[in-house]
């Protein structure tokens, strides 16, 4: 029933211009929501070309970072970050993998998307990166705590 380190871990999970145009904004948080990892930030935004190459920075002067920086600045982004054991981790494989045609069935990407360049959802790929993008797209007044008296119905 109390929180532990582990438990109040975060990921940054966003919900790329494709996800949000399809209306899948609803499942996608359904999803999470009822795994028992617990929203704790959100906003909806047009990221600038620069800010999604912030974002993308690890891949800068890569072939695809031209694509992919406008892909993710060509419309509204839902950016969160949710909160609980293993969600980083275990984050990523209700995302599936990067390919769609690779990401098994019941993933948001298997059930979701074909191409790789619409593959719908992006989810910090370890804690690292979880809180570099956490400090990139939300201040730390934009986190929410739930209070401890939640937690004993899921851990
Ligand atoms: P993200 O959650 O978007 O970061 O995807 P993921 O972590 O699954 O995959 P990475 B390796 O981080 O890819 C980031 C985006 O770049 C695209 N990409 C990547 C290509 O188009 N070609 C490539 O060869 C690689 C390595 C896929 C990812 N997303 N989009 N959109
Ligand atoms: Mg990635």
């Amino acid at each position: 029933g109390t929180v532990s380190a582990e438990e109040a871990e975060r990921t940054f999970i966003a919900i790329k211009p494709d996800g949000v145009q399809r209306g899948l904004i609803a499942d996608i948080i359904a999803r999470f929501e009822r795994k028992g990892y617990k929203l704790v930030a959100v906003k909806i935004l047009v990221p600038t070309k620069e800010f999604a190459g912030k974002h993308y920075a690890e891949h800068e002067g890569r072939p695809f970072f031209e694509g992919l920086t406008d892909f993710l600045s060509s419309g509204p982004v839902l950016a969160m970050v949710w909160e609980g054991q293993g969600v980083v981790t275990y984050g990523r494989k209700m995302i599936g993998a990067t390919k769609p045609l690779e990401s098994a069935p019941g993933t948001i990407r298997g059930d979701f998307g074909i191409q790789v360049g619409r593959n719908i959802i992006h989810g910090s790929d370890s804690p690292d990166s979880a809180k570099k993008e956490i400090g990139l797209w939300f201040t730390p007044e934009d986190l929410v705590s739930y209070g401890l008296d939640i937690h004993k119905w899921v851990y």
